[in-house]
C-alpha cells in the first residue's frame, strides 16, 4: 500500500510522494533530485516566461531520465505558454494551482499528458473528475502559499468519498505519521512542500530553509484575506505591514503592490524580513536540513514501521 498503489502506477514511481510545485524553490535542481529519489520532482512554473521554465526542465532531463512534473499556476500571465512549453518538452505529468484548469485539460489529454490538479474544496474536486484529471491533490488550509479554507484532515476524506480517482493529500505532512494518517484517510499520496524546501538540494536562499528550522507552531500565519488570495507565510516585517494594511482597510490593489515580488525577494535574495516566506503549519516540526534522499528514504520506513505496531498493538 505504501510503496504500490494506483498513483504508483499511475505515475510509473517507487513511492507515492509528490514535491509541491513552488515557485521560485522548486526548480529544475530540486525536482530532479526528488524523481532520482523515487518520488515525483515538480518544477514550479509560478509567474515566470516560458524561457526560464525551459531552462530548468532541460536541467533537469540532464540529471534525470525518471518521471517528473510541471506545477502550472493559473494566476500567472504567462499561463498559455507554459502550456505550450509542457507539450513541446513532452513533460509527462502537469499539477495545477490557484484555479480551475478546464481549458486547458483536452488539450493535455490530446498530447498525452495527465493532470492532475491542486483542489481546495469537494465541487472542484468532483469537476475536475468529471472534466478527466488522472488524480487530485487535496490540499488543505494547513500548506503554504495559496490556501483555501478547510484543513487536510476534513477535506481529504470527503474528496476521497466523492471521487473514484486517486487522491494525494497535501497541506500539514512532514514525516510518516502524516504520510500514514494520509492512507488512513483514504489517500494514495502525499505531496509535501515545505519538507523539501529544508533540503541541501533545494536552491532557495540559506536563510530561507533555517527562517522553516526556526518557526514555532504559531509562526505560519495568512494574510492577504482581503484580497481574495490568502497566503500563509512565516510571520515577519511583511506580514505584520500587511496585517496593519488589512486591519486599517488599505485596498486590495496597494496591499498586493506590497506582496508581489516579495515570494522572490525571500527565496532569491534571503530577505525573510520584508519578504514572503510562504512555509505551512509543519514548518515547525522541521528541525533539519537533509539531503532529498534521506527524507524520502525516512519517512517511507517511519511509515512502514508504525503502520506493522500499529497492526501488532504495540502503539498503546
Ligand atoms: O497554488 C498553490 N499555492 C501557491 S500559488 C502561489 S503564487 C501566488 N502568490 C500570491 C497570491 C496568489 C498566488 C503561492 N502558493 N497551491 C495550490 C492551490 N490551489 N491552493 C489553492 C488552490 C486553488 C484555489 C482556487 C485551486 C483552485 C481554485 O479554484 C477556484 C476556481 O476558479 O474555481
Amino acid at each position: 500500500m505504501i510503496r504500490d498503489n494506483r498513483l504508483t502506477d499511475l505515475l510509473q514511481i517507487p513511492y507515492p510522494i509528490l514535491q509541491g510545485g513552488m515557485a521560485w524553490i522548486a526548480t529544475g535542481e530540486l525536482a530532479a533530485a526528488v524523481s532520482n529519489a523515487g518520488g515525483l520532482g515538480i518544477i514550479g512554473a509560478g509567474s515566470a516566461p516560458a524561457d526560464i521554465i525551459r531552462n530548468e526542465i532541460r536541467k533537469l532531463k540532464e540529471v534525470t531520465d525518471q518521471p517528473f512534473a510541471v506545477n502550472i499556476m493559473l494566476l500567472s500571465p504567462f499561463v498559455d505558454e507554459i502550456v505550450d512549453l509542457v507539450i513541446e518538452e513532452k513533460v509527462p505529468v502537469v499539477t495545477t494551482g490557484a484555479g480551475n484548469p478546464g481549458k486547458y485539460i483536452d488539450r493535455f489529454k490530446e498530447n498525452g499528458i495527465k493532470v492532475i490538479p491542486v483542489v481546495p474544496t469537494v465541487a472542484l474536486a468532483r469537476r475536475m473528475e468529471r472534466i478527466g484529471a488522472d488524480a487530485l491533490i487535496v490540499e488543505g488550509t494547513e500548506a503554504g502559499g495559496h490556501i483555501g479554507d478547510i484543513t487536510t484532515m476534513a477535506l481529504v476524506p470527503q474528496v476521497v468519498d466523492a471521487v473514484k480517482i486517486p487522491v494525494i493529500a497535501a497541506g500539514g505532512i512532514a514525516d510518516g505519521r502524516g504520510f500514514l494518517a494520509a492512507l488512513a484517510l483514504g489517500a494514495e499520496g502525499i505531496q509535501m512542500g515545505t519538507r523539501f524546501v529544508a533540503s541541501r538540494e533545494c536552491t532557495a536562499h540559506v536563510a530561507y530553509k533555517e527562517a522553516i528550522i526556526k518557526a514555532g507552531d504559531r509562526d505560519a500565519v495568512v494574510t492577504g484575506r482581503s484580497t481574495g488570495h490568502p497566503v500563509r507565510n512565516l510571520k515577519n516585517t511583511l506580514t505584520r505591514t500587511l496585517d496593519e494594511m488589512e486591519k486599517k482597510g488599505v485596498n486590495k490593489e496597494e496591499i498586493e503592490k506590497l506582496a508581489a515580488g516579495s515570494l522572490r525577494k525571500a527565496a532569491i535574495d534571503g530577505d525573510i524580513e520584508n519578504g514572503s516566506v510562504m512555509a505551512g503549519q509543519i514548518a515547525a516540526l522541521i528541525k533539519e536540513i537533509k539531503p532529498v534522499g534521506e527524507i524520502i528514504e525516512e519517512i517511507v520506513r517511519e511509515a512502514e514501521e508504525l503502520l506493522q505496531k500499529l497492526q501488532e498493538g504495540l502503539v498503546r
